[in-house]
């Protein structure tokens, strides 16, 4: 376990050359962008209980009080300026620069990794920024506000547009295309993410079993899982995810 990284560091394992990297990420990358993470002090589910927004349940039982939690969070991304950080810009570079596959499966409904630059990426909890009809399933942009009267454009049913993300007891999205990747990728990167919250607390541990994947965890602090992984990093990720993409970089020259 490393405390600090400097600039450039001397890396525990180096994946080969041409080897594939998955990147899983959580709510802490995006913690220096000014977003709230979940189960921090002051993180989103001390506002909030998760029971009364962030299930189907919840969704059926007061439909408007879940609307009303959802639409005051794209209203905060309306009303401030939420860029991408060091540490999403450093894994776009990475996307580019290394000379074999780079997945970025995140776990965070923003859109900072596309505003970095990042184009091989999936949202497994969905995205922000769409709503999506209970009824026909047709998925559409939807930054604004949103109620239980809005209308779906596709199948004109009413009452059934909801926000584009997974909560809890339903399916994470891409799982067919994620299984691959895990079973597939030479190096595996945890970054900003507790490890609460499964399946993705569990994919460090379907790799070690797998047996092919080289491991790191890069975090503010030890994650649920952090003995799992083989090497790891903390720190910010403004920091540390920069200093790892650099020597991995410099390792494929
Ligand atoms: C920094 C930093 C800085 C801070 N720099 N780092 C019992 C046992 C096991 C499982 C279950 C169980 N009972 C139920 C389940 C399943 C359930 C689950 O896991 N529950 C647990 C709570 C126990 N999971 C589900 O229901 C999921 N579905 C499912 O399992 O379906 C079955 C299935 C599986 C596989 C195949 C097929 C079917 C769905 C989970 C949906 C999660 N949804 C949410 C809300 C999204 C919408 C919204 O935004 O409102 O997703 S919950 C929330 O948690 C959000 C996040 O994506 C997710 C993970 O949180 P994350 O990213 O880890 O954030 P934090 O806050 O927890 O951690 C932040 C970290 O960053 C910390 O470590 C900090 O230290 C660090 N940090 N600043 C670097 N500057």
């Amino acid at each position: 376990m490393t405390e600090s990284l400097p600039d450039a560091l001397m890396l525990d394992v180096l994946p080969p050359r041409e080897g594939r990297i998955v990147i899983l990420t959580g709510a802490g990358i995006s913690k220096e962008s000014g977003l709230d993470t979940f189960r921090d002090a002051g993180g989103i589910w001390s506002k909030v209980r998760l029971e009364d927004v962030a299930t189907p349940q919840a969704f059926a039982r007061d439909p408007e009080k879940v609307h009303a939690f959802y639409n005051m969070r794209r209203a905060l991304n309306r009303t401030r300026k939420i860029n991408p950080n060091p540490a999403h810009l450093a894994l776009a570079e990475l996307e580019t620069q290394w000379p074999g596959e780079v997945l970025i499966i995140t776990q965070n409904v923003d859109t900072l990794h596309e505003q970095a630059g990042s184009t091989s990426l999936l949202h497994m909890h969905g995205v922000h920024s769409k709503a999506r009809c209970n009824a026909c399933e047709n998925t559409v942009d939807w930054t604004g506000d949103m109620s239980v009267r809005d209308v779906c454009g596709a199948c004109g049913k009413a009452g059934g547009m909801r926000p584009h993300v997974v909560w809890f007891g339903e399916t994470p999205l891409e799982m067919d295309r994620i299984g691959w990747a895990l079973s597939n990728c030479d190096l595996f990167i945890s970054i900003g993410t507790s490890g609460n919250v499964y399946p993705a607390a569990g994919f460090v541990a379907a790799i070690r079993r797998n047996g092919r994947a080289h491991t790191v965890e890069l975090n503010l602090e030890p994650s649920a899982g952090a003995s799992m992984f083989e090497e790891s990093h903390y720190g910010p990720a403004s920091r540390i995810v920069p200093a790892y993409v650099k020597a991995l970089l410099a390792s494929s020259l």
